[in-house]
């Protein structure tokens, strides 16, 4: 898409969605990486939106959704400031903040372009709803909320969701047992860590590119850095060993640049507090380069 050359940065410093604190830091982070002189040097027209900052509860007031008032309140506003940049003709890329932000996004990319695929990187398949979620902790359901599959009070603002046969979810190791069973009752592809494991990440992601793009405008990519392994992304929230190695995540990035079919993205879960020397920030401003066109020669 030439979009991909005019991209509008918005931040959202959410942390409510999840039990450990501190990755509504994760925004600062990944601009400390240098953000956007790398961006500039790479010659991509950017703008900078700012963050978004949610309430703050008084106290966690729903043990099914914690925090759910707070988080669909940031999230409308994140829905419209998405909606906003892609009206300008410009690609969003969001820095989280916990996974939950996907569904302030996600909904707002399905509103503008009609029918489109997602590719769901992560450690987790964030695809519970209240009733099957053991913690109640939010960024766990995003992915079945934008799917039209629960919680409905997580995206009131929307009545169009994702086809779920043209999502794919990449990185799978840690899913629940009433999760999976979800994730297989609503379509939704899986690559595990396995199935990369066995064939490959290159094979994995033009299977990814193709269930996706089939009668789609385009891709929307939530990119949650714990699916990369822990070793080379320490500062994430729920680690979980024997994840994507660098290269596989930078591979992954490089052909979905190549692919010419992103729409937008979501960079979340980067947590500096846990990070070492800002490891992890450096690591998602990296892959937003790749994602941009960024290559190793
Ligand atoms: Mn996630």
């Amino acid at each position: 898409m030439d979009s991909m050359k005019k991209v509008d940065i918005i931040g959202i410093q959410m942390d409510l969605g999840a039990s450990r604190r501190g990755v509504n830091m994760g925004p600062l982070a990944i601009r400390h990486a240098d953000l956007h002189e790398k961006l500039t040097q790479q010659g991509i027209d950017w703008r900078d939106k700012g963050d978004i900052i949610p309430l703050q509860p008084e106290r966690l007031d729903n043990a099914k959704m914690k925090n759910s008032n707070q988080i669909v309140e940031a999230n409308a506003r994140l829905y419209h400031e998405v909606l906003e940049t892609l009206a300008d003709g410009r690609m969003p890329i969001v820095l989280g903040g916990d996974h939950s932000v996907a569904a302030g996004s996600i909904p707002a990319v399905r509103r503008h372009y009609g029918e489109i695929g997602l590719i769901w990187i992560d450690a987790h398949g964030d695809f519970n709803d209240d009733s099957s979620s053991e913690s109640g902790n939010m960024h766990g359901m995003p992915f079945s909320a934008v799917c039209g599959r629960g919680p409905a009070s997580m995206v009131p603002f929307v009545s169009e969701f994702v086809n779920p046969k043209k999502c794919v979810q990449i990185g799978a190791r840690d899913v629940d047992k009433l999760e999976r069973e979800r994730l297989k009752a609503a379509g939704v592809t899986v690559f595990s860590m396995t199935d990369i494991d066995r064939v490959g990440i290159s094979t994995i992601v033009n299977k990814a590119i193709e269930i996706t793009s089939k009668d789609t405008r385009g891709i929307h990519i939530s990119f949650d850095v714990d699916a990369v392994t822990p070793d080379a992304a320490p500062g994430v929230g729920t680690p979980v060993h024997s994840g994507l190695t660098l290269r596989e995540s930078f591979l992954l990035m490089e052909m979905l640049y190549e692919s010419r079919l992103v729409l937008s993205l979501d960079m979340v879960e980067v947590n500096p507090i846990l990070d070492e020397r800002n490891t992890t920030g450096n690591l998602a401003c990296e892959l937003i380069l790749s994602l941009l066109g960024k290559t190793v020669f």
